[in-house]
């Protein structure tokens, strides 16, 4: 009782040092459907948050797979996070067949609780965080966000969602989009979402792109991991512990790790603007006051690798 008592006392606000020592605050939106990075995202994630780096406010999906909320939030559940509130996308989003989502629901999780809706529940979320704090991670279709951003004030907030954004988030990471330029699944699947994300998200973006991810292959060492865990068993259902890229997990990883002030080798930034075209490719605009800005890969792929896969594994 005096641990948790000394813990919570270093974190009440009053004074800077305190406030510093708070985890940043983190909302993942993912399709958790057609691949299975998504899975490793989440379990990267939850070490993170397992190790103090990380404070999970909520997590949202993107893609119409109805199995995709339950077996998220199965998940959680396994990572003992329950109470990760996920919200669900509105009708009309990108529909898609997954491999894993409905046999990894039904066999993980005990009582799939009721999704709110993803902009409901962002707003929410949002508007209870002080300003300026939240930092958004995509690793899907950009379809909630831009629900967000075109919503109304409401009981929660008077502000509309460009402003509530504005308010509230620090910034966007986007898994999304290939760089300089390209077309790329996150992007085209719904090509009108990420053009009016990219042109309005009001706070700055950074862009993780497919450049980035596709050497970057983990996965295989999940079959060290026994047969009844849902990371691995994602995996295996997708394509038998082959290993996949690691796209999303960059996104996440450096969003944590730079979101408490941590150098990383791995990547640099180029900043400019994203320009997103109706059939959902992308070019990159060498904009001196751009807001916006792609990751660059500078270290070894194969260290890359190692350490995303050593955070999926528990
Ligand atoms: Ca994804």
């Amino acid at each position: 009782m005096t641990f948790v008592f000394v813990l919570w006392t270093m974190t009440l606000p009053g004074c800077g040092r305190e406030i510093s020592a708070r985890p940043p605050l983190l909302i993942l939106d993912t399709d958790f459907s057609s691949d299975a990075d998504d899975v490793g995202a989440a379990a990267v994630l939850h070490n993170l948050a397992a190790q103090g780096k990380v404070n999970i406010l909520a997590m949202m999906v993107s893609s119409g797979n109805p199995w995709s909320v339950p077996c998220l939030q199965a998940v959680n559940a396994w990572f003992g996070r329950p109470e990760i509130p996920v919200g669900k996308a509105a009708d009309g989003a990108v529909q898609d067949e997954s491999a894993y989502t409905r046999a990894v629901a039904e066999a993980f999780s005990r009582r799939p609780a009721a999704a709110p809706d993803a902009v409901q529940l962002y707003r929410r979320t949002l508007a209870a965080q002080p300003d300026q704090s939240v930092t958004v991670v995509s690793v899907g279709y950009l379809t909630n966000l831009r629900n967000l951003l075109q919503s109304k004030p409401d009981a929660v907030s008077p502000l509309d969602g460009q402003e509530l954004v504005r308010r509230k988030t620090a910034r966007l990471v986007c898994m999304g989009g290939q760089y300089p330029s390209g077309r790329e699944w996150n992007f085209h699947r719904d090509a009108e979402a990420a053009a009016y994300v990219a042109a309005h998200w009001p706070t700055p973006i950074i862009f993780a792109g497919f450049e980035l991810g596709k050497d970057i292959v983990t996965g295989a060492a999940l079959r060290r991991l026994p047969e009844n865990n849902p990371i691995r068993r994602s995996y295996e259902l997708h394509n038998k512990l082959a290993g996949r890229p690691s796209w999303d997990q960059i996104a996440v990883y450096y969003a944590v790790m730079t979101a408490n002030g941590e150098q990383i080798p791995f990547w640099s930034k180029i900043h400019g603007s994203n320009a997103v075209s109706e059939d959902g490719s992308n070019r990159w605009l060498n904009e001196k006051n751009g807001r916006h800005a792609y990751l660059v890969q500078r270290g070894d792929s194969a260290k890359i690798a190692a350490r995303l896969e050593q955070l999926m594994l528990p």
